[in-house]
């Protein structure tokens, strides 16, 4: 037996295979149920109990250097494999796709931007809000439409809980609560009882301006206007206001700008008038002013509200509203910005 176990112990010394089926021929040849070392080990249990000792000790040794070699082999062959024919070093890397920012916040980031330039900071307030931020401290009058169950949200039937339909609210909360001078900005998401279409949703983005101090006047909102109309559209943008109606301001205007399609001579966009609507503005009602516990002989401000969804509609040409909820992945990808 000592015999046999150096001859094969020679022979796995001198082991060599060409591939990984060679090497686990080997193993079958040596190792396995059948194999020759295997096959010594079943003969061991019948040696004479004096030289179980010393062949114990080279029987184990044969088969873990027989179980090393071969497993090495096998591992060289599993390294060469993956170098050869699965990685190429050469081959560019995948590509890490990055996301980009949704289109109606780079809007409104933009628009806080500009707005922060000429010293307006930023505020944000509950979505579920009560009647009177909404509408009472806003001089709704009790039966105005916009308190009707038709065009407003209201939690749970209780008249007094609803979510908001413009981001005035949180102007009223910081009238409330802050001494003038206040300058602020409110961007945020409102909600109309709207049926959905390509110009209408029940939900949409606001944001809304207010600037209460002494001896602000409608050049002061004038002005401002003017200067954002031309960092938002263009240098050569020009502006016009209409008169017009909001609970919330007295006078109230509507504000167009030059038609950015056309230059202002005329085409489908503008409906052949030049002038794109952009936003709604006017100065502070003092009913406004003193229901939140402004003096109105003291102060005075203006303020002003636009929709996201329009300025985006204007700078991106985008037609239909609900391309800006639906999160179409080819929609957004279009929008890769530094912002
Ligand atoms: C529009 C018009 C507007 C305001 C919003 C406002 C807020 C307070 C007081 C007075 Cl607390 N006014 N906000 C004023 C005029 C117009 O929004 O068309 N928005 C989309």
């Amino acid at each position: 037996m000592k015999e046999k176990i150096a001859q094969i112990a020679q022979e796995v010394s001198a082991l060599v295979a060409a591939n990984k089926e060679e090497a686990e021929a080997l193993r079958v040849k040596y190792l396995s149920k059948k194999g020759e070392i295997t096959a010594l080990f079943n003969e061991f249990r019948n040696v004479p109990a004096e030289q179980k000792k010393e062949l114990g000790l080279l029987l184990n040794d044969l088969r873990n250097k027989a179980q090393d070699k071969i497993n090495s082999l096998k591992e060289s062959f599993a390294s060469s494999d993956a170098t050869n024919a699965n990685e190429d070093y050469t081959r560019t890397a995948d590509p890490v796709l990055l996301g980009s920012r949704h289109p109606l916040s780079l809007v409104k980031s933009e628009i806080i931007d500009i707005f922060s330039r000429i010293g307006f900071s930023v505020a944000e307030g509950p979505e579920v809000e009560d009647d009177w931020h909404v509408f009472g401290a806003l001089n709704f009058s009790p039966e105005h439409p916009a308190r009707d169950m038709q065009d407003t949200f209201f939690v749970e039937k209780n008249p007094d809980i609803l979510l908001r339909t413009h981001t005035s609210s949180v102007q009223s909360r910081i009238m409330t609560s802050q001494k003038p001078p206040i300058r602020v900005l409110c961007p945020g998401r409102v909600y109309r009882n709207e049926a959905i279409s390509a110009r209408a949703h029940c939900f949409f983005h606001q944001v809304e301006g207010l600037y209460v101090d002494k001896n602000v006047s409608f050049a002061d909102l004038k002005q401002a206007l003017l200067y954002f109309a031309k960092e938002m559209f263009g240098e050569n943008t020009k502006i016009r206001l209409r008169p017009s109606y909001f609970p919330f301001t007295e006078p109230s205007a509507e504000m167009d700008i030059s038609c950015d399609i056309c230059g202002g001579t005329g085409c489908a966009f503008c409906k052949h008038t030049g002038w794109v609507e952009i936003l709604g503005c006017g100065m502070v009602d003092p009913n406004v002013l003193e229901a939140c516990g402004i003096d109105s002989k003291e102060y005075t401000g203006f303020a002003f509200g636009m929709g996201v969804e329009r300025i985006a509609n204007l700078k991106y040409k985008v037609k239909d509203l609900r391309l800006f909820s639906e999160n179409d992945i080819r929609f957004l990808d279009e929008f890769q910005s530094a912002y």
